[in-house]
C-alpha cells in the first residue's frame, strides 16, 4: 500500500483567529474535489497559533478535510507548568497532532533531544499524531557529518518509544536548518539522500512495517521547487512555512504532493 502523503502548513507565530479562519476557508474552498471524495491517501494539515486552534474546528476533521496540529506540545499531561499546553488539552479543542522538535523550538527555546523525546512520548501517549522534526545546521552540513547528526537526533528523540505506540501516528519531517525561511532549499538530490538514510535507519530499528511511514521535507518549500523535491524519491510530502500563508501557493503545493 502506498504511504500516506502529507502537506502541512506551519503558520508559526502568524495570523489571528479571524485571519486564520479566512485562510482555512480559502484553502478548503480551493481543494480539488477528488482529494476530498477519493480514497484519501493525501492528508492536509495546518498548524495555526495555539489560540486559533479551536476556531478552525469547522474546517478540520471530521467536520472538514483539514487535520489540525499544534506547533508544540508539553512534555507532561497537566499540572503546575505555567505556559504549557498538554496533549489532552490540545485534543480537547479538536487537535489531531503536534509538531515536535522544530528547529525554531530547538534554537530559540533551547529544546534538546532529551526534552523532545519526553514530548514525543507524552503526545503519543495522549493519542496525538506527532510530526517529529530533525535537521542539521549549515556547519554540520559543510562538515559532511549531516547524516550521522540527523540519525542521532532521531535516535535520541525516539528513545524509549515503543513502536506499538506510534503505529501510523508518527511522521518524520527532515528540515535542514540552513534552508528554513532563508529561500535556500536542499537540492532534490540532497533531500532524497537524507530521506533514504532516514528510511534505512527506520528499517534497521523497526523493520519494514515500522519504516513504512511518511517522511516530509521542510525548508523554503514553494510551488516552484515542490515537484522537483517530490521526484527525489522517499519524499512523502512537505511541512511548509512561509508559502503556507498564501492559500494559492499552499494549494499548488497540495496538488503537486497529491
Ligand atoms: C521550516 C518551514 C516550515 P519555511 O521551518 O516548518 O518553514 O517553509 O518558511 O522554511
Amino acid at each position: 500500500m502506498a504511504r500516506v502523503r502529507w502537506t502541512i502548513g506551519n503558520w508559526k507565530q502568524n495570523l489571528f483567529r479571524g485571519t486564520a479562519e479566512l485562510l482555512a476557508t480559502e484553502i478548503v474552498d480551493g481543494l480539488p474535489p477528488e482529494l476530498l471524495e477519493g480514497p484519501v491517501r493525501t492528508k492536509i494539515g495546518v498548524a495555526p497559533t495555539m489560540v486559533a486552534l479551536d476556531a478552525l474546528a469547522p474546517w478540520s476533521r471530521p467536520a472538514g478535510p483539514l487535520y489540525l496540529f499544534g506547533q508544540n506540545c508539553a512534555a507532561q499531561e497537566e499540572g503546575a507548568f505555567t505556559g504549557e499546553v498538554g496533549p489532552g488539552q490540545l485534543a480537547d479543542v479538536g487537535v489531531h497532532g503536534a509538531i515536535i522538535g522544530h528547529s525554531e523550538r530547538r534554537t530559540h527555546f533551547h529544546e534538546d533531544d532529551a526534552l523532545i523525546a519526553r514530548k514525543v512520548l507524552c503526545a503519543l501517549q495522549g493519542g496525538l499524531r506527532v510530526v517529529l522534526c530533525v535537521g542539521e545546521g549549515l556547519e554540520i552540513r559543510e562538515s559532511g557529518n549531516h547524516e550521522n547528526f540527523v540519525i542521532s537526533q532521531l535516535s535520541a528523540s525516539l528513545a524509549g518509544v515503543d513502536p506499538e505506540l506510534f503505529q501510523d501516528r508518527l511522521v518524520i519531517a527532515y528540515e535542514p536548518v540552513w534552508a528554513i525561511g532563508t529561500g535556500k532549499t536542499a537540492s532534490a538530490r540532497d533531500a532524497g539522500a537524507m530521506h533514504r538514510r532516514i528510511r534505512t535507519w527506520l528499517t534497521e530499528q523497526y523493520g519494514a512495517t515500522g519504516a513504512d511511514r511518511s517522511i516530509l521535507y521542510g525548508g523554503s518549500v514553494k510551488p516552484g521547487n515542490a515537484a522537483g523535491l517530490m521526484a527525489a524519491g522517499d519524499v512523502d510530502g512537505f511541512l511548509v512555512g512561509g508559502a503556507s500563508l498564501e492559500a494559492e501557493a499552499f494549494l499548488q503545493i497540495v496538488r503537486l504532493v497529491a
